[in-house]
């Protein structure tokens, strides 16, 4: 039984990592000015945070269907099954976008799988639905182990400004409690598929202190753990904060991403987050 690991752009899992586990990436687009550029393959993360210093933000879109079917009838030809992982479907059409593909393709069992998160939180599940497809372990049971991941993997974010998240439609809170957010840094997580505020906090700084607690309340409580914290645009403050962390909690195996132009466009530059799930 061959199976096939699928993720798209927004997991953030660098090439070479890919390429090392066999995972297959469907790009999303940033559009600026009328023009698409996929992310990673037409421009990189680097590129997308000098170009918005100079330029409207731009907007997003998810992978044409006709993608997600090109790839899985290609798929078809060596491999029993795929498994799909997405973001979020409460913040992107890509999660429904595989599914309807899924039911399109012949020759080939498409399971999909709904991350309810994004960036490398969402890579986590790619990264090990790849090491068990590797072993040759059943499709089913790949998704079993995913939907355990599920019951601990959790992640909090922070943006410099909730302007962004707001514009794009992807902050679900009333306009009232949108407007009182904007003083403070709010710690943002996942409820429900759907980003919302997680506590008000004053300062970044705070916040970051919050999300340690809260990776302590867990790491403290026994078991093997993987982190990962993801910056946009802010990589020294995020090595710096990754080896205070590593210093302190042996037991977490901690990894160090970003925030590429899709998620960046919506987060905006600055914004730093965390995200952990039990071994
Ligand atoms: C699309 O156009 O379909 C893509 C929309 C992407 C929305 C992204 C919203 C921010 C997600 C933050 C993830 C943080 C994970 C730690």
């Amino acid at each position: 039984m061959k199976t096939a690991v699928v993720t798209d752009s927004t997991a953030y899992i660098p090439k070479e990592l890919r390429e090392k586990w066999n995972i297959h990436m469907i790009p999303l687009s940033v559009i600026f000015d009328n023009e698409t550029y996929r992310e990673e393959l037409d421009i990189s993360a680097e590129e997308f945070y000098e170009e918005v210093k100079q330029r409207e933000l731009p907007t997003t879109s998810m992978p044409p269907i006709g993608e997600f079917v090109e790839l899985f009838e290609k798929l078809a030809k060596d491999y029993d099954s795929v498994i799909s992982i997405h973001l979020s479907s409460g913040i992107s059409g890509t999660y429904q976008g595989a599914v309807s593909a899924g039911e399109m393709v012949d020759g080939i069992k498409v399971y999909t799988f709904d991350s309810e998160v994004s960036a490398m939180v969402q890579g986590f599940y790619a990264l090990e639905a790849a090491e068990l497809a590797g072993q040759g372990v059943d499709p089913e049971e790949i998704m079993e182990r995913l939907y355990q991941i599920k019951e601990t993997s959790t992640a909090y974010f922070m943006v410099d400004d909730l302007s962004h998240l707001q514009r794009g439609g992807r902050l679900s809170s009333a306009q009232a409690l949108i407007g009182s957010l904007l003083q403070v840094k709010p710690l943002l997580h996942f409820e429900d598929k759907k980003i919302v505020p997680f506590e008000k906090v004053r300062t970044r700084k705070k916040a970051m202190n919050r999300v340690v607690e809260l990776l302590a309340e867990d790491a403290n409580s026994g078991g093997e753990y993987r982190a990962v914290v993801i910056h946009a645009n802010r990589e020294a403050e995020a090595l710096e904060w990754k080896s205070e962390l590593e210093a302190q909690y042996p037991n977490v195996e901690f990894m160090l991403s970003y925030f590429g132009p899709v998620i960046g466009t919506h987060l905006g530059e600055g914004s730093m987050g965390m995200g952990w799930y039990k071994k």
